[in-house]
This record gives C-alpha cells, structure tokens and sequence, in this order.
C-alpha cells in the first residue's frame, strides 16, 4: 500500500479531522477504517434512541466558520442519524474519504529502529508503512462482548448496541430483552419499551438518569455562535472543564441557604444535561453532600414510577456523578407500561442463554431478540485491538499494569511517533471529544512540522516526562468519590491500588499544559 509520512488509524471524528488536518499540510497521509464508512462511533453505535448526551452546538466541529455554517443543528441532542449525515457532509465538504482504505483492519504495527518507521499489516495481508502513528480510535469502541453460557444455541436473534446491524432488526411486536443500563441500555430501552410485546430489562446495577430535557434548536442561536466562533473557541479551551457550555459549579453546597440549594436542584433538573454532575463544587468529593444531590435524582425515580418495589430496584446506590450519567427521556415511565419488566440481577443472576430465551437463577423468560448493552473495553481495549509494538517487542498497555502511563494523554514513553489523542491521562470522556481531537491534533501537526524543521526523526514522551504527568494526574484525582466506585474510568492493579484514568483537571488545564510543553521545545518529550 506504500509508504506515508502519517497513517491514521479509524475515521471516526477524530480521524475526519486529523485527514483534513494533516493533508492540508502536504504530508502523505493514509488512513485505516475497519467500517465500510466514516463516523466512527456514530457508525456503529446505531442503535434504536441513540442520541449524543452533550449539546449538539458544542458537540461539533468548531475549527471552520465554513464548516459551522454548512450544518444547523436540528435539536439540543442530535439524534445518531443526524450525526453520522453531519460527519458524512462533513468529510464531503473537506473531501478526506479518498485517503481511507474502508473495510480495512489493521492487524498490527512495528517499530522498526533502524529505519525509524512503523510498519503496518493489515488483516487482509496488505502493508505500509508510516513514520508517525496516529490512533484516533476512540475510548469507547472495542465493544464488551456477551460471554453468557449458552449463547451459541439461541435461535431468536441476538445484538449489541455498540455494534447495531446495518440490516434491518425487527422490533415491533418482539419479546426482547435488554442486558446492561448504561447510557446505551437506558436510551435503546426507553425507545424499545414503544414498540416491544415484551420488552424486559436486565439490570446489574442501577444508574443515575436524569431528563435531557431535548427541544428543537433556534437556528438564530447556532448563527449568533457562528458569528464569533474564533472567540467562541478560544474560550472553550482556556476557560471551561469540558469544552462545554454548561455553567461550572462555583461554592460548595454549604455556602447556599437550604432554600436556594434546593433551588439550584429544581433549576438543575428543568435545564436538564449532565450539569447535574457539577451543581455544587464539593459534590464529586463530599459524601454528604453527593448524598443530597443524589436524594434528590432519587426522589423523582420514586415520584415517576408508580410501582414501588420497581421503583426502589431502579434507585442507584452509589454517589451521584461516580459513573457517567445517563441522560433520559422516557426512561423511568418506560416502567409504568405494562409490557415492560425489569429483572434485578442482582436478586435473580442471569445464568445461561437457552434455545428460546434467558434463564435467571428463578425464571425463564422466553424473548426473540437479546439487545446487549454491555459497555466497552474503554482506553485500552483499541489500543490493544491495533497491535502496536516497539523495537523490544512490546505493547503500550504491557508497560500500564498499574495504570496508563502518558505524557499529556499523548504519548507513551518507549513508543516514538506513536500519538494516541483524547488518551488515558486527558480529559477525554470527561469532556467534548470534537473539540479535544481538534486540540490533540493541532498540536501534533504542529509537532511534526516541529520535528521536521528541526530535522528530528521522532519524539516520545520521556520516562520522567511521563511519571511527572502520570503522577499529575493521580494527584488530582485523590479525594474523588469517582476513584471508589467501579467504572470503566477506573483502572484497578492486580495489588487493589485504583487509578483514575481521564484526566481531572479539565480542558482548560490540559489545553494550557499542552501549549506550554510545544513552547518550551516539547519539555517532557525526547526529540531524536
Ligand atoms: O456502557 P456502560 P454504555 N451482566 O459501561 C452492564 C458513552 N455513550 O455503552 O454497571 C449484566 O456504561 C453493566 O452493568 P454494571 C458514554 O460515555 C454515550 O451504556 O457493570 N450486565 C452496565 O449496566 C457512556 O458512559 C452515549 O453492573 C452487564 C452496562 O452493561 C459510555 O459510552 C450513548 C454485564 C454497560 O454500561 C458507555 O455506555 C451511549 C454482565 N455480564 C454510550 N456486563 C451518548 O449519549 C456489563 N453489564 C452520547
């Protein structure tokens, strides 16, 4: 397939823009992507309800006034059709799919020392080779896969959300059940709950789900923000946790009246959004004041479902914001309907699939379509999925045993040329992935324009460059109930000790480190 001066691995949003990014800069640019289009996430992740659970005018593209002007967003959270037609128009309008091989896994990626290349194999046999690496595979895309005995010999029709057919799956009028209530189960059973016979949730642990609260946007709102994008920008990077518009939290809990708190709390609730992770600065910290907060999603679960038992089972129990929250519309009144069930695992474990159905330890229930919504093997799982090796022969993730160990979430020391934006130690799925990939890749095509002036042949994060920042990002993390509760941000040694994985600090924090470290000759990284 030739030799390149960047390859990129996935064509999700991070890779649409690291193409347009990159090719614009003339360097010789290919691009690998397993699905037989672009989107990424939006690809696959088509299930029924999907939908973003940040505000579609932050979740975008914001690097372009052309490209800003070219969409108007039709609701608050773009539905997933809606997105993938944008990221389609999108790769259009900058004309990057000829640089992608679709349809193309890549089955691994050697460094080779002497010629400071990596080179690339495909599943179907086809070689390259590249000097930078970049993986814009995502965080949340090598799927957790079902492992439930029995599976093999069902004769209905079995799904996973993260991976939806692109055939038509026949819903209406099924007996289906739904295994896992993260964002993807609460979306896909909230909109499957209408159109089921029978629509049974399986659910492991409960979780938080607060309204979205979704409406259709003024068009005058999106132009108005076009109108002073630049500046619109610049703000989000310097100025904002998320790279989000959602007001930041400014007192703890204590500084308000009860009154006003409880207030703040309606407030939150009618505005809707994952702003409820953020009403009160010591919420994500203080248990007793996450437990107010988490009372109060909790009453309205109890105010909404008219089944108390039900309503109980579906109540969380750990602190509010520790997982990701789910963004509802319709979920708790999917179980006022009499066609919806919830199973309680925790009560009555699922052990094995048979011919016709799922067999808990009390009960068979008989469905014709299993929906898994199990989540993902998140940070790692693509990094380990794109077999990238180094001149001794080992992996990124070999060296991460008690956690990810990055330079700025970008690179991983060992491993030269090899970029991984929006990675284990930045902000990543703490905030909004089309402005952080912007950012990320930004400052890697201003590194390699770096390296070639200077006439380096590679970069990679020093190892005291990486324990500084590694160490940076524990350091913040300690005293967050968040690094207590199990998720997948969360990565847990063989020795119980607990890292948390994104970094806490926010964009505005990351985007300053990283400017500071490309200002200050790439302080941290070993140029060669
Ligand atoms: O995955 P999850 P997700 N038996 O890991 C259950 C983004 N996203 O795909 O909690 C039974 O949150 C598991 O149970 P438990 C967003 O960042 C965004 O839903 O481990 N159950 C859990 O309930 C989100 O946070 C949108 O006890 C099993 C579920 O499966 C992230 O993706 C939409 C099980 C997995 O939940 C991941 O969300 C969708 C088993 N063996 C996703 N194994 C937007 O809105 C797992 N589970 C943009």
């Amino acid at each position: 397939m030739g030799d390149y001066d960047i390859a990129i691995i996935g064509a999700g949003l991070g890779g649409v823009y690291a193409m347009h990014r990159f090719t614009s800069q003339g360097w010789s640019v290919v691009g690998l992507e397993g699905a037989s289009d672009v989107g990424g996430v939006w690809y696959h992740n088509r299930y029924p309800g999907a939908r973003v659970d940040l505000d579609s005018l932050d979740y975008c593209y914001s690097f372009s006034e052309d490209v800003w002007r070219s969409w108007q967003w039709r609701e608050r959270y773009a539905a997933q059709p809606e997105l993938l037609g944008y990221l389609n128009s999108v790769a259009d309008r900058l004309d990057v799919r000829r640089h992608f091989h679709f349809e193309t896994w890549l089955n691994a990626a050697t460094w080779d020392p002497a010629r400071r290349r990596y080179d690339l194999t495909t599943a179907d046999g086809r070689r390259l080779s590249c000097r930078f690496l970049v993986l814009t595979t995502g965080q949340l895309s090598a799927a957790r896969k079902p492992g439930f005995p029995g599976l093999d010999r069902f004769r209905g029709r079995w799904v996973m959300t993260s991976h939806w057919p692109q055939d038509e799956v026949e819903t209406a009028g099924k007996r289906i059940a739904v295994i896992g209530t993260g964002s993807s189960g609460v979306q896909t059973i909230s909109t499957l709950a209408s159109e089921a016979e029978h629509l049974y949730v399986f659910q492991r642990t409960a979780n938080y789900a607060v309204p979205a609260q979704n409406r259709p946007l003024d068009g005058m709102v999106q132009k108005e923000l076009g109108d002073r994008l630049p500046v619109e920008r610049e703000q989000l990077l310097t100025d904002t946790a998320g790279g989000v518009r959602i007001p930041e939290p400014q007192h703890p809990m204590s500084h308000y009246p009860t009154a006003e708190r409880d207030a703040m709390l309606v407030s939150q609730w009618e505005t809707g959004g994952q702003g409820m992770n953020s009403v009160f600065l010591d919420q994500g910290r203080d248990p007793q004041v996450n437990d107010i907060v988490a009372d109060f999603v909790r009453d309205r679960i109890r105010g909404t479902v008219r089944d108390p038992a039900m309503a109980e089972a579906l109540c969380p129990t750990y602190p509010i914001g520790t997982r990701r929250l789910c963004l509802e519309i319709g979920y708790y009144d999917a179980f006022n309907q009499d066609n919806v069930s919830l199973v309680d695992l925790r009560d009555d474990p699922i052990v094995e699939i048979t011919e016709t159905g799922l067999r808990t330890r009390d009960h068979h229930h008989e469905v014709d379509l299993i929906v898994f919504a199990l989540g993902f093997d998140a940070f790692t799982g693509a990094i380990d999925g794109a077999n990238i090796r180094n001149g001794q022969g080992i992996t990124p993730t070999d060296r991460w045993r008690s956690g990810p160990r990055t330079r700025l979430g970008m690179m991983t020391a060992g491993f030269p040329n090899l970029f991984l934006p929006t990675g284990p130690g930045s902000p990543s799925v703490l905030g909004n992935l089309f402005l952080q990939n912007e950012y990320s890749i930004d400052w890697i095509a201003d590194c390699i324009a770096h390296l070639d002036e200077k006439r380096y042949a590679s970069i990679e994060a020093s190892e005291a460059g990486e324990a500084e920042w590694t160490a940076h990002v524990a350091q913040l993390a300690q005293g967050l109930l968040r690094l207590g509760i199990d998720n997948y941000m969360v990565h847990v040694s063989d020795d119980g000790s607990r890292t948390f994985i994104p970094y806490i600090g926010g964009v505005r924090r990351h985007v300053a480190s990283m400017r500071e470290a490309a200002a200050g000759n790439y302080a941290g990284f070993d140029l060669r």
